[in-house]
């Protein structure tokens, strides 16, 4: 059985690193159609049956760069088996926030804590139970650099991707009034998309997606009711959608970072 794992994170997570290692001298490098940003795809080293499809670094799955338009519309449309999330762990706040809409897909998604080295350095410590509990999904801790981790996390994703399992949760992130709309939004579409991918949509909508729109070819009446449970809840929460998909993501990631990253350096006063 071939399957594909997906390479997904954030610029300088360590993602090149990670997939020369696990990859070596198998790999083949072109161009995304009708973009010049580069695409590699390699099988893994230990199992040629196994495709690792690197996808370009992104912060998000807007439609606002290149990168996120290639990464999003391979996820959507392309079906990898499984996603293989690098999460630069001395960075862990702003990466995350990719991670909560990677969540989102309905493809199963295995976390590669990595950089994990740094943090070790650091003298910090990251609740990795507690981390798979809240985001559902197994973690892994890595060190592409020190090539420790990432064939334990590869195995993870290759018995997932096997068992074709879905997601087991998602961690709760938006506050009722946000569910609310997405919810009617969802049943809106619900016969457009396929079912795992329902969420997502739905809140690409809620954001005004103009791409997602267009995708889906709502009619203009489709269009109307979503506009409205839309814009009842930006009237409730007085902000833009957009903005308030942003700032409950991150709000809901500085909440739990502060209880599951423990800083050694934390309260020491600086003498100086
Ligand atoms: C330079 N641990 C540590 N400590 N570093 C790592 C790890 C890890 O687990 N993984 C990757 N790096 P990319 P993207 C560099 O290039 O794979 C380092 O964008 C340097 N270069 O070695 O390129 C990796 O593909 C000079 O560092 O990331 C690289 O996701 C001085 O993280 C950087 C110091 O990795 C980005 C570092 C000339």
């Amino acid at each position: 059985m071939s399957i594909t794992i997906a390479l997904t994170g954030n610029p300088n997570s360590g993602k090149t690193t990670m997939f020369n290692d696990l990859t070596g001298s198998n790999q083949y490098v072109g161009n995304w159609p009708g973009v010049t940003v580069e695409k590699k795809m390699g099988y893994f080293k230990d199992e040629k049956e196994i495709q690792i499809q690197d996808l370009p670094g992104i912060y998000s799955l807007s439609p606002y760069t290149s990168e996120e338009v290639v990464s999003r519309n391979f996820l959507l449309d392309e079906c990898p088996d499984v996603i293989l999330n690098i999460v630069d762990a001395s960075n862990i706040e702003r990466n995350l926030y990719l991670t909560t809409q990677l969540l989102e897909l309905g493809i199963p998604v295995v976390i590669a804590l990595n950089m994990i080295d740094v943090i070790r350095k650091r003298g910090d410590t990251i609740n990795i139970q507690e981390l798979e509990r809240v985001f559902g999904c197994p973690v892994f801790e890595t060190s592409a650099l020190l090539k420790e981790g990432s064939r334990e996390a590869v195995a993870k994703a290759v018995e997932l991707a096997k068992m074709q399992k879905e997601q087991k949760h998602l961690p709760s992130i938006f506050e009722g009034t946000v569910e609310h709309s997405i919810a009617h939004i969802e049943e809106i579409i619900e016969k457009l998309v396929p079912a795992d991918k329902v969420r997502w949509y739905a809140i690409k909508l809620f954001e005004r997606d103009a791409d997602i729109q267009e995708k889906l070819k709502l009619d203009a009446e489709q269009l109307a009711h979503i506009e409205e449970h839309i814009a009842n809840c930006e009237k409730d929460l007085d902000d833009d959608s957009e903005s308030i998909i942003i700032n409950q993501r991150y709000l809901f990631i500085t909440k739990q970072i502060e209880r599951l990253v423990i800083k050694k350096n934390i309260g020491e006063v600086t003498l100086s």
